[in-house]
């Protein structure tokens, strides 16, 4: 098939799923076109089978704000045309489904047609999307997609509850290239973070409010106390200079690393002993997933799709959002014996199997299949 995916290329989840979907689509023959305002982080190599085309939105100081989804559904007329697109599959409802679906009214009116699959990923549906501003327009582009997904059944539930959806949204979970994360551990140079006796605590977001990084902190701030440990803080956005004065309160600069932005985040988990993840909400938690696959636990918030991924006692523990404590305790009884975190390794890297993208993106192929031959 020819498929146009369109996505935000940033460092953010749904940006990563759409990718990794991309490219593995086109190892499986598909021939893939990445429609978007700048080529997606994780799109190192470009090949006869991966495209990318670049929506430009002119600057003109007539407007206050430049109209990117005139741009984007205007580009994607002429790419479906050019290319003989077969299905566009948008991730995010906000604006992608919406611009899609004037993509695919203006096709129409020249006898050419295209089906839509929105997948939602969260912010677009619990954030942003049922925001009253947004939430006429977020309906309508939901209900006028050929086939609509969701990445956990928390999502759906969130979007069937938020907004008055007539069309049907099948789950699709987000999925992880295990070969990928495969390493031959004594590569991992462990040694450059931390010595031999310390802990390696991971945290990687986009350091947005809604990642509570304060809690991460603090979280941090008491595991230090009953033992050698250092914090890995992966990951740039407005949350980080807060996060850095607060290391500097609790005097613990020293034991926390800011890298910024990483393309290299399975180096950095390669050597981790735990995740931590307390966010208010999380539709999925993809973060979580691939720290498990690096076969390191999860200390996370029960909220959202994350109870979905990361198994109460298994993969590590749930506590309810904001309970340092609760976070803390377990964190320390995962960390505080070598056994016990060797069983927790391994259950978290057991668990993140079920997540196989070999086993979710003929999840995709199917829908792309039935979409098209519904026209
Ligand atoms: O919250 C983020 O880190 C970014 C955000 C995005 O829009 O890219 O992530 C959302 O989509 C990811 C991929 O499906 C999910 O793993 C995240 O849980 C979800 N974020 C929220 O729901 C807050």
């Amino acid at each position: 098939m020819r498929i146009g995916i369109v996505c935000y290329p940033t460092f953010g989840g749904s940006g990563v799923v759409a990718t990794e979907l991309g490219i593995e689509l086109s190892k499986r023959g598909h021939e893939i076109h990445f429609i978007t305002y700048s080529q997606p982080v994780r799109l190192e190599l470009l090949s006869n089978n991966v495209h990318y085309h670049e929506v430009n939105v002119p600057e003109y100081p007539l407007f206050l704000y430049q109209p990117y989804e005139l741009a984007l559904s205007s580009k994607l007329v002429d790419m479906v045309k050019l290319h003989k697109i077969e299905v566009l599959h948008v991730h995010y409802a906000i604006p992608h489904a919406y611009a899609a679906y004037m993509a695919k009214k203006m096709l129409q009116e020249e006898g050419v047609y295209v089906p839509i699959v929105t997948t939602l990923h969260g912010t677009d549906i619990t954030l942003v999307g049922s925001h009253p501003f947004y939430k006429p327009a977020v309906t309508f582009s939901i209900n006028k997609s050929d086939a609509v997904t969701s990445v956990s059944q928390s999502l759906k539930e969130d979007t069937l509850r938020l907004f008055d959806i007539k069309n049907e949204i099948e789950v699709v979970p987000n999925f992880i290239d295990i070969e990928k994360y495969k390493h031959d551990f004594t590569d991992c140079q462990r040694d450059i973070m931390a010595n031999e006796n310390e802990k390696i605590i991971t945290h990687i977001s986009n350091f947005r409010e809604v990642k509570q990084i304060p809690d991460v902190i603090k979280v941090f701030y008491n595991i230090q106390k009953e033992m050698p440990a250092k914090l890995m803080m992966v990951g740039e956005g407005p949350e980080r200079e807060p996060a850095e004065r607060l290391c500097e309160k609790l005097g613990i600069s020293d034991k926390v690393v800011f890298f910024g932005n990483s393309n290299e985040i399975d180096k950095i988990l390669c050597f981790s002993d735990l995740f931590l993840l307390p966010s208010v909400t999380e539709s999925f938690g993809l973060a979580a997933l691939e720290a498990m696959v690096s076969g390191v636990p999860v200390i996370s918030s029960n909220t959202g799709g994350i109870p979905e991924v990361n198994i109460h006692g298994v993969s590590g523990f749930l506590s309810e959002v904001n309970d340092v404590d609760d976070m803390s305790k377990n964190a320390i009884y995962i960390l505080g014996d070598k056994n016990q975190l060797e069983e927790f390794k391994n259950n978290a890297w057991l668990e993140s199997q079920k997540f196989d993208i070999h086993q979710i993106v003929p999840q995709y192929e199917k829908i792309y299949e039935d979409t098209l031959k519904k026209c």
